[in-house]
């Protein structure tokens, strides 16, 4: 029974180093003017896709480049490689969740002075990634029209440290009979005011929107 508070008492200091250094990047990352967004969700709803067509449309006019996060394989960085962008894959081996010293040897040699927007996809989970601040401007949550409407609900956490919601995969909103109405309403019950957006990076819809909010923040 001993053990308890000493688990949190490391999980705490884990916790405010990660601040410490998120903290030193954030500062890096607006002296070298680089806008930083990062995007959390649960597997397979659809950030590097999302991402690939993202990079493509605003690398046509500013200067864009990502880290993407998985626990193994390359494959997102090499489907993000064909944006043209440069990308840098982190394999997280057993840890669920991105954190501000991988982000920080993940820029290593990058001269972020020539970056415009930097992106940073976190391991696909929703719960481990929303205590760890990576310097980010700007934290976006997916939730695909093909997980129901009830995720924010379940997962308060991660809706409530994003600052933007994205609905992905809104193509199939229909076919999996996704009620729209009510999954706005569970994130803005969860997060009232946030901001929303719909997308299908299949179909391009909402992209326009999704590029305005980037290019607005
Ligand atoms: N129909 C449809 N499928 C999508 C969309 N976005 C992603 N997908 C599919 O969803 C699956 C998981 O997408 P992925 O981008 O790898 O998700 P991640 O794990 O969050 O990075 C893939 O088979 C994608 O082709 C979309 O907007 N519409
Ligand atoms: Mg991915």
């Amino acid at each position: 029974m001993t053990a308890q508070p000493r688990i949190v008492e490391v999980r705490e200091r884990v916790l405010k180093q990660n601040d410490l250094l998120a903290r030193d990047l954030r500062r890096t990352f607006r002296e070298a003017h680089v806008h930083v967004v990062s995007m959390v969700s649960s597997p397979g709803s659809g950030k590097t896709t999302l991402l690939e067509a993202t990079l493509t449309i605003l690398g046509r006019s500013r200067r864009v480049a990502a880290l993407v996060g998985d626990l193994a394989t390359e494959n997102d960085a090499l489907r993000l490689r064909r944006s043209g962008a440069p990308v840098k894959q982190i394999t997280t081996g057993t840890v669920c969740h991105l954190d501000a010293s991988m982000v920080s040897a993940a820029l290593t040699g990058w001269d972020l002075s020539r970056l415009e927007f930097l992106f940073i996809e976190n391991v696909g989970n929703l719960v481990c990634p929303s205590s760890y601040d990576l310097g980010e401007d700007l934290r976006a949550v997916l939730l695909s029209a093909t997980e129901g409407e009830d995720k924010p609900l379940k997962y308060p956490t991660i809706f409530n440290t994003a600052d933007v919601a994205i609905v992905t995969k809104i193509d199939l909103a229909e076919a999996v009979e996704f009620d729209r109405e009510l999954a706005h309403r569970n994130i803005q019950q969860v997060r009232p005011g946030m901001h929303v957006i719909e997308v299908s990076a299949k179909t391009g819809f909402g992209m326009d929107k999704w590029i305005s909010t980037l290019t607005g923040w």
